[in-house]
């Protein structure tokens, strides 16, 4: 499910599956960690995450829905596949840059904010849609966005769970660049070419310690159990069960707060 190729030091590794608008499945998740830890084993020192084109110009449709589980399991939790995946890209000793085409949904946007520069075309939107199924988001998800947006931004998109544009994804951050969507694969592979030259350790020791910085900050073990006692609320409830079972019947889901 996904594509892998070198160029010196640089690794693309490429989303394909698209039938299922490159949603991270099990399966499609299971290739993009072996594909890192392959590169990672052959000293690869900057990897380019890309999309391969399909009919809707979709980068990722986000979590697999059909994998979240409806039987009484946290659906992000610590072990859940995506999670897994956003780790080893956070602990990959180099830079991963994103290049972004089409729309982004849901854990995909997650997956975006945790990789470390993000290029993108006109045709790139960003939505974070937990609201939209009735899922409860996790708080390392939602520090992620936060990291990159700050609060004001980031609340907006996790409320309204709309797609934000290039042109405001760029402006707040969600992006390091936009360019024409004719530049989009020279431009970025130029700065990932640029940064092979760097010293790799550097750049390894200086982008742990971001990782490091990023979660410094401390949650007592009496906060961590009420956020898992509010969000064990939201995967029990009824809404949660009707956002899976409305996406399943293709239809808006009905929600009552139960
Ligand atoms: O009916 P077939 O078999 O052809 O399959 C359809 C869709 O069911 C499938 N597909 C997905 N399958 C599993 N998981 C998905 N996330 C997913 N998205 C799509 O792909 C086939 C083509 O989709 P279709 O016919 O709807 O294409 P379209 O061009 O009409 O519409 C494109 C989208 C992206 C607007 C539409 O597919 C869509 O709204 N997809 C769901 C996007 C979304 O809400 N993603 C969030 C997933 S949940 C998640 O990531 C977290 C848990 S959370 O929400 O908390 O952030």
């Amino acid at each position: 499910m996904v594509k892998t190729e070198i160029h010196t030091h640089v690794g693309i590794i490429s989303l394909n599956h698209p039938e299922k608008l490159n949603a991270l499945s099990r399966e499609m998740v299971h290739d993009l960690v072996a594909a890192f830890e392959s590169f990672k084993a052959d000293g690869i020192r900057v990897i380019i995450l890309k999309a391969e084109p399909n009919k809707s110009n979709v980068w990722s449709a986000g979590h697999f829905i059909p994998d979240l589980p409806e039987d009484h399991e946290d659906p992000l939790g610590y072990n859940d596949p995506l999670e897994v995946l956003l780790r080893s890209i956070q602990r990959y000793p180099g830079p991963v840059l994103t290049q972004v085409h089409g729309s982004v949904w849901g854990g995909a946007c997650d997956l975006i904010m945790t990789t470390d520069i993000s290029i993108c075309d006109p045709t790139a939107t960003f939505a974070i849609t937990p609201a939209k199924l009735g899922v409860p988001y996790n708080a390392s998800g939602i520090g992620h966005f936060i990291a990159r947006l700050g609060t004001n931004q980031a609340k907006e998109m996790f409320f309204t769970a709309r797609p934000v544009d290039a042109i405001t994804a760029e402006k707040w951050g969600i992006v390091n660049h936009l360019v024409e969507e004719d530049q989009l694969e020279p431009y970025t592979m130029e700065m990932a070419q640029h940064i092979t030259t760097l010293s790799p350790l550097s750049i390894h020791v200086i982008k742990e310690q971001f990782r490091i910085l990023a979660n410094s900050q401390a949650l007592s073990a009496d906060v961590f159990e009420k956020i898992e006692g509010l969000r064990t609320m939201v995967w029990e409830s009824k809404d949660y069960h009707e956002g899976l079972k409305a996406f399943r019947e293709k239809r808006k889901p009905d929600f009552t707060g139960e």
